[in-house]
């Protein structure tokens, strides 16, 4: 029997990129907001010139003191950026790209190469137009927020019951500090009034639980995330293993949810840049294979910061079904390495995984990210699919629908226990 709505080949790669660009998207890790978070949620020409992708790539053509950068206005700094990036060299990096890619989908004309015009191009629109029209213009569906309970600006958004009102956002319960910062997560956890110590006694566990699953509760939590230093070892005779094991994962469990770790970062290596002084780490992979082995119950959803930790990563997780690669994070989100993670992951894995989220903090990033990404993931896919067919397997529209949607979106929903959030 033949399969009628086979494409022929020469229409594959076309309506592969066609689906690839127009499917929506789930964004399973963002630092973006809802706009009942106010302030939190940063947009504007200002705030994505003042990104702090771009802050680092500016400083490398200054000897101002990074201190005299810090205490300028963020119209200052964007100035500041703008001349140096785009103006006196040519915007070639991904994240200098990323700022024209969001001007040009907004319909901006950047032929004079003038950032007031540019500026006022975003004036006379409100916080919520903005948000629906990226939305629409980057066709992400769903975006998964980054939220601790312990940042003073975003508790009262919870605790007057407004995080949940937009449909469109999702919360993640960030718990980095627990696992990082004991000393400070005893100090927050205090203030919020749980009778927390700094020793690790049978009530401390029990309070740090109840933080948890309350919080959990409270804010709808797909997951639980850290971003882990590249050091993390698994299992271990410290703090980190006791709070994995006597805490996170039993928690985890009692609440049906996942445990995200991103592995890999050096934080502040250069403290003058502040956010932007973040460096990359080659971890030990042994550590999410021991968690995933430990607790063949749980699901974890990993990604890691090191180029050289990826490889490793795919092939574990054809080991372990409880454990989810995704997205190419904050220094591999650059055209070079997503097509390079995209096609290891798929020749390894197939799509069953998650091939990329944003990062992104400023709302309009969203528009590049994913059209940057799109374009890449679409090509790997088109290039497979050809394989395909001249092995005799020619897919219809309906197969790359699916396997878009799969990528792009439902394998998350379907991992995380929610498969009717996907529709
Ligand atoms: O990508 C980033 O913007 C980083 O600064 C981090 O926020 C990282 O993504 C993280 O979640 O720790
Ligand atoms: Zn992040």
């Amino acid at each position: 029997m033949t399969n009628a709505a086979a494409l022929p080949f020469d229409q594959v790669r076309e309506k592969t990129m066609q689906l690839a660009y127009q499917t929506p998207v789930t964004d399973m890790h963002t630092h973006l907001y809802a706009p009942a978070f106010d302030e939190l949620l940063l947009w504007g020409v200002d705030e994505l010139l003042t990104y702090h992708y771009l802050i680092s790539e500016a400083f490398r053509w200054s000897d101002e003191p990074y201190e005299q950068f810090w205490s300028w206005t963020k119209k200052e700094q964007a100035d500041w950026i703008w001349k140096k990036l785009f103006i006196d060299h040519s915007p070639v990096s991904e994240a200098a790209t990323g700022f024209l890619t969001i001007l040009h989908r907004l319909g901006i004309d950047t032929t004079a190469r003038n950032l007031d015009e540019i500026r006022a191009a975003f004036s006379n629109i409100t916080t919520e137009q903005q948000v629906d029209r990226v939305m629409e213009v980057s066709k992400v569906r769903k975006i998964v927020m980054t939220n601790d309970p312990f940042d003073p600006l975003e508790r009262p958004v919870w605790d007057t019951n407004q995080g949940k009102a937009d449909q469109r956002f999702y919360a993640a319960l960030r718990v980095d500090n627990l696992l990082n910062n004991w000393q400070q997560a005893v100090q927050d956890l205090q203030m919020l009034g749980y009778d927390v110590t700094a020793e690790w006694t049978e009530k401390t566990k029990a309070e740090v639980r109840r933080f948890l699953v309350e919080w959990i509760e409270k804010i709808d939590a797909l997951y639980l995330a850290v971003s882990m230093t590249g050091d993390f070892a698994y299992p271990a005779d410290d703090h980190r293993s006791r709070m994995v094991d006597e805490v996170m994962v039993p928690v985890c469990q009692q609440k049906s949810i996942p445990f995200a770790l991103m592995i890999g970062v050096k934080r502040r290596v250069n403290p003058g840049l502040q956010l932007a002084g973040d460096m990359s780490m080659h971890s030990d992979v042994s550590a999410v294979e021991a968690l995933c082995r430990n607790y063949p119950d749980q699901k974890f959803l990993i990604t890691m910061l090191a180029r050289e930790n990826q490889h490793e990563l795919a092939v574990l997780a054809r080991k372990f079904r409880n454990l989810m690669v995704f997205g190419c994070w904050w220094f591999l989100h650059i055209e070079s390495m997503v097509e390079e993670m995209t096609r290891f992951r798929m020749e390894l894995l197939g799509t069953a995984m998650i091939p990329q989220h944003s990062d992104c903090r400023v709302f309009e990033q969203l528009i590049y990210k994913w059209e940057h990404s799109r374009t890449i993931i679409g090509n790997v896919l088109a290039d497979k699919y050809e394989k395909l067919h001249r092995s005799g397997w020619a897919v219809s529209e309906a197969d790359i629908s699916r396997d878009l949607d799969d990528m792009l979106n439902r394998n998350f929903w379907n991992f995380i226990g929610c498969p009717e959030e996907a529709n």
